[in-house]
């Protein structure tokens, strides 16, 4: 083990959360079990493997459905307030492995240890939020147009939830899915990244034993793991209603098409390209502390990643030196370390990406002004270490245009009013988050309305990232349209079913049609 490894000993963290050399990639409940290729794991932040993962076969893939189609049958007749509890104990056994799982994630991703802390954190409190809703399952009451009639609607657990997620979010975004699903009274299939599977198969450990530990059955929550066939396999399965996606926006519009096909419902958690405008009135300390973190964190990893930052023209000049000083001061190296900004981008093949990228935006006529580069040497063996970027660009530049993961910072200008800011902002094929810094309530409230942003998370005076889970969180365009964790996202782990009730002995049609028999 490297230094690195034994700093938030490894051993210790894998050990607490039940993961071993090689693991069994599928598991229902408490079986664990999968003969298929294996899965290696190398940590981006010192490039040591970690442990190893078999994958699910087909006939394994059979059987995890088959298990979770009868845990269904069992768990949607538990009362929401009861399924509640469960989800209840599992956010307090998310407390007492806060700081294990938190390290698990910045080692196997390489986000900052404060960031791996904040992911647990978004898991424990969206546990919190779906414990409440589990007794606000409402539906409405409408009055009949007919006498006699009572007429409402209701919810109803929907089935099995599939959830792909992704490397950069390993846990929290399956957590979003996980305790909306199981308080609406649906069981879970997970295939976790790749690049991630021993975050899951850490998560999948703690939920079993709260399912154990209440004697509940088998396939409440199940486990798969593979590449992209397995996922594949769940888009194509009649027996999932609903595929819950995060990834790419190439990857969306194969899960989109595929669901659609078989008319089941997918909810789409796709690529952003997420600006902050900084009109002539922000308040440039907050607009670089925002900037900066939304740009940098989790080493631009993030859907909801600062890309572009659309300036005045009039303040230009004083936010480039602003944002180039700030940068001076980022640390990048060791995520476990709390004194570094930046950890590592999750593999080579991110390095390669982040490097065409850069090639690509001096091709396309843009400007390095802080140059970036891929960092070597002592600390950066993984060879996954980048310097972030600050670029001045065009909007309509190729590359601006699509999302690169990695921190690279677009800087463009604007002049006149706000409106063209806007439109710079709602000219990319991407829709999730967006930002105005500003204290002026006028260019503030035309951003939110409907001649603003057309993201789905639109903030004023803080940054694009960081979303808490009470809100419902998505975005529209190519970001997919779906809505997760907080408000009404739990709707969609749910069928509506719409009921009317005569208790007359008559039976009067609707629309006043007659239709008398003798
Ligand atoms: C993601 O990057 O897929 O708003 C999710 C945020 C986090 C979630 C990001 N709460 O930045």
């Amino acid at each position: 083990m490297t230094s690195i490894a034994t700093q938030i000993k490894i051993n210790e963290v894998l050990e607490q959360l039940g993961i071993q050399e090689i693991n069994p990639g599928t598991s229902t409940g408490s079986q664990h079990f999968s003969t298929g290729d294996i899965l290696e794991s190398y940590s981006p932040v010192d490039g040591q493997l970690i442990a190893k993962v078999t994958t699910t076969t087909a006939s394994e893939y059979e059987k995890v459905i088959l298990t979770a189609t009868a845990a269904f049958q069992t768990f949607r007749q538990i009362p929401a307030p009861k399924r509640g509890e469960i989800v209840r104990q599992f956010g307090d056994k998310l407390r007492q492995n806060k700081e294990a799982l938190g390290k698990l994630v910045s080692y196997e991703m390489g986000k900052s240890l404060q960031e791996g802390y904040g992911e647990v954190q978004e898991m424990i409190d969206i546990c919190d939020f779906a414990v409440g809703l589990s007794r606000q399952l409402h539906g409405l009451t409408m009055h009949s147009e007919r006498p006699g009639h009572r007429m409402y609607e209701q919810y109803h657990s929907l089935g099995i939830v599939g959830i792909i997620s992704a490397f950069n979010f390993p846990v929290a975004v399956w957590a979003w899915n996980t305790a909306l699903a199981w308080v609406c009274g649906d069981v879970c299939v997970w295939k976790p990244s790749e690049k991630t599977p021993l975050c899951g198969i850490a998560c999948q450990n703690i939920i079993a034993e709260v399912l154990k530990e209440n004697n509940l059955p088998e396939g409440i929550s199940c486990l798969i793991n593979g590449d992209y066939t397995v996922g594949e396999r769940m888009t194509q399965d009649s027996r999932i209603p609903l595929i819950s996606a995060t990834g790419s926006t190439r990857m969306g519009k194969i899960v989109a098409q595929t669901v659609a096909a078989r008319l089941g419902k997918s909810l789409l958690e796709l690529g952003g390209n997420n600006a902050i405008i900084v009109t002539p009135d922000a308040d440039i300390k907050m607009t670089i502390i925002g900037a900066v973190f939304g740009a940098v964190g989790t080493a631009g990893q993030r859907c909801t990643s600062t890309r572009r930052l659309i300036i005045h023209e009039s303040i230009y000049n004083k936010v480039k030196q602003a944002l180039t000083d700030a940068y001076k001061q980022l640390r990048i190296g060791n995520p476990l370390d709390e004194n570094n900004h930046i950890g590592p981008i999750i593999d080579q093949n991110a390095v390669k990406q982040y490097q065409q990228a850069l090639d690509k935006i001096i091709k396309e006529g843009g400007k390095l002004i802080v140059p970036g580069g891929v960092l070597s040497g002592e600390g950066y063996e993984s060879g996954c270490y980048v310097q972030p970027v600050i670029a001045e660009v065009e909007n309509h530049f190729e590359i601006v245009q699509c999302e690169t993961f990695a921190p690279i910072l677009y800087l463009m200008k604007y002049s006149g009013s706000v409106e063209s800011a806007i439109a710079l902002q709602n000219g990319v094929a991407q829709g999730l988050s967006s930002a105005i810094m500003t204290n002026n309530l006028r260019e503030a409230e035309l951003f939110l309305s409907v001649a603003g942003s057309d993201c789905g998370i639109a903030n004023v005076n803080i940054g694009t990232s960081g979303a808490e889970i009470g809100g419902a969180f998505g975005g529209e365009k190519e970001t997919g349209g779906g809505r997760e964790s907080g408000s009404d996202a739990w709707k969609v782990y749910m069928r509506r079913q719409t009921n009317t009730i005569n208790y007359t002995t008559s039976l009067p049609l609707a629309q006043g049609i007659k239709f008398d028999l003798d």
